[in-house]
């Protein structure tokens, strides 16, 4: 079924509010407020958005490491996000686990996560999960183009297949890992035909165009959830910043990045909607606003207190951990 224009208007908002966030923390990295690792998903907001609008309240996302797009979009708070990339007390993890660990079992959201592919076999346990309690959630987890070079991406795919379990695997091909072109690292190109000999139902779709990544997601939501069955959609996007804040991506030249730029997922819409210069002014501010409020959130907020050092660790380090017989 078509979406509605007022289904549109509420993807291209949620499209901007990943955007308007990502350039603040981006800005906020810039300013020394946030330490360590930041991926950006500057480009690549259609994906996002337009997979996770097609699940359920109850069921589950998973990502990798650039993952703030996926919290926000999964209703995440952005105060809890932006304090979390500050690294504090309020954030989504405490303050322990940063950019690349963001996550919230509130909102069925299982995070962040720093090992290239690793997301893909938790998601499968949370698939299997579903099928084992017969509530029919189903579960997406998203990954890169270099993941699905990984040998866990096809054992867990195999299992998926071979136990009918409801896991959508979302590979955002944004066409370089780090900064190796996706032609340097995989002898195939077309990521989504390397899961089809596995008995996954697997497609493409093209990530810069949330309408199209709706739909396709939809469609692969009803049926993990009907059918209890796999599935791949490929979706085909771009990076507009580096890698993380540490690469000026000088492995890529400027004519492609303009020739990508032109397809901005968000700017696209925008003008596809004919959305006027009035509307699209208040849906900014309104954007503003909530950014604006999620830095003042975490700038307020305190520092994790030194007595938490040791806890929410792994156990054996865990000093207020129960005693083990
Ligand atoms: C198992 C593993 N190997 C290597 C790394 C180092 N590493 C971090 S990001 C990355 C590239 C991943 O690229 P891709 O999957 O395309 O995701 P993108 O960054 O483009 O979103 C690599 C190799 C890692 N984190 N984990
Ligand atoms: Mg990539």
């Amino acid at each position: 079924m078509a979406l509605s224009r007022e289904t549109q208007i509420g993807l291209l908002s949620r499209m901007l509010l990943v955007r308007r966030f990502e350039e603040r923390a981006g800005q906020q990295y810039g300013l020394g407020k946030i330490n360590g690792f930041c991926h950006l998903y500057i480009g690549q907001e259609a994906v996002a958005v337009g997979c996770l609008t097609a699940l359920d309240k109850d069921d589950y996302a998973i990502s990798g490491y650039r993952e703030h797009g996926h919290a926000l979009v999964r209703g995440v708070p952005p105060g809890a996000v932006m304090a979390e990339l500050f690294g504090k007390a309020t954030g989504t993890s405490r303050g322990k686990g940063g950019s690349m660990h963001i996550m919230s079992a509130e909102h069925r959201f299982l995070g962040g996560y720093g090992i290239v592919g690793g997301q893909v076999p938790l998601g499968l346990g949370y698939a299997f999960a579903s099928k084992y309690r017969g509530d029919s959630t189903v579960v997406q987890a998203f990954l890169g183009d270099a993941a699905v070079n990984q040998g866990v991406y096809y054992e867990s795919l195999n299992m998926a297949a071979l136990w009918n379990l409801p896991l959508i695997c979302i590979i955002e091909n944004n066409g370089y890992g780090m900064g190796t072109a996706v032609a340097r690292a995989s002898a195939v190109t077309e990521l989504y035909k390397k899961s089809e000999g596995l008995g996954v139902h697997s497609e493409w779709v093209d990530g810069m165009d949330v309408i199209k990544v709706r739909e396709a997601a939809e469609r692969l939501v009803e049926r993990a959830r009907e059918e209890s069955k796999p599935a791949v959609l490929e979706c085909r996007t771009y990076r507009f910043r580096g890698h993380s804040m540490a690469d000026p991506a000088t492995y890529r030249t400027k004519e492609e990045l303009e020739a990508y730029r032109k397809q901005d997922p968000v700017l696209s819409l925008r003008d596809r909607l004919k959305i006027t210069e009035d509307k699209w002014k208040a849906m900014e501010a309104e954007v503003k606003a909530v950014v604006d409020a999620s830095v003042k959130f975490a700038d307020e907020s305190p520092e994790p207190d030194a007595s938490e050092l040791m806890q929410y660790i792994h156990p054996t380090n865990d000093n207020n951990a129960p005693e083990r017989a």
